[in-house]
């Protein structure tokens, strides 16, 4: 039978980025429907009636929701090609650890700095700094989080990525000098095929963050 594979997104999404990226990696064709996150549509609320939320890869017709279970789920159907997370039990749990750090600490509304003036700025970014300088102390010396390849870890940070331009520029600091080494990591992400074509541009969304921060009356 042949396979049908839908994926609900939106285009400024770091949650369908994620997905699209892990698509890409193991070469799968779908179907990408754009949801409008405003006027959600019929699909959209009958594919994820709990959170209403898109990334939701459907699958046959089944829908999979939460964007690190949707490339879980994605590394193990398609596990032939391009494994994502590593084969070992505990770098598994090391992997999933690391993405969850990333959500729970990025995806935080209190280190939105773009979204923040005076004093809780400066703390949001002082916060959104330290992140970062801990997810470089776990990188280390390795290209990848993944080590020597591209994976669940890397591929679920650099969705991120494209936003932290909006964060430079309203909180008015250079990401490249407070972690270079970070940042040469982002840049060999960029340099992937798979990342490069499916993140959007930084600028986008910097145009983006503007008409956010007009719509819930942060200026
Ligand atoms: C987050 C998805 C999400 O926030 C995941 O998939 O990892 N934990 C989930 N999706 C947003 C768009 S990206 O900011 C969304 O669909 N928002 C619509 C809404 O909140 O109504």
């Amino acid at each position: 039978m042949a396979e049908e594979v839908i994926l609900l997104d939106f285009w400024a999404s770091m949650f369908g980025a994620r997905v699209r990226i892990a698509l890409a990696e193991k070469g799968i064709k779908y179907e990408h429907k754009e949801a409008d996150l405003w006027n959600k549509s019929p699909l959209l609320l009958e594919m994820n009636p709990i959170h209403k939320k898109i990334p939701v890869l459907i699958h046959n017709g089944k829908p999979v929701c939460e964007s690190s279970i949707i490339v879980q789920y994605i590394d193990e159907v398609w596990k032939d090609k391009t494994p994502l997370l590593p084969s070992d039990p505990f770098e598994r749990a090391q992997s999933r650890f690391w993405v969850d750090f990333i959500d729970k600490k990025l995806y935080d509304p209190g280190r939105n700095t773009w979204a923040k003036t005076g004093e809780a700025q400066e703390e949001a970014k002082k916060e959104f700094i330290e992140v970062i300088k801990t997810l470089e102390g776990q990188l280390g010396d390795k290209p990848y989080f993944g080590g020597e390849t591209f994976g669940f870890v890397d591929l679920s940070l650099i969705s991120y990525y494209c936003w932290f331009h909006a964060h430079e520029t309203y909180a008015k600091f250079s990401l490249a000098a407070e972690c270079p080494k970070f940042t040469a990591w982002a840049k060999r992400c960029m340099e992937r095929e798979s990342v490069a074509k499916l993140l959007p541009d930084e600028k986008k969304i910097l145009g983006f963050v503007v008409k956010l921060r007009k719509y819930f009356g942060y200026e």
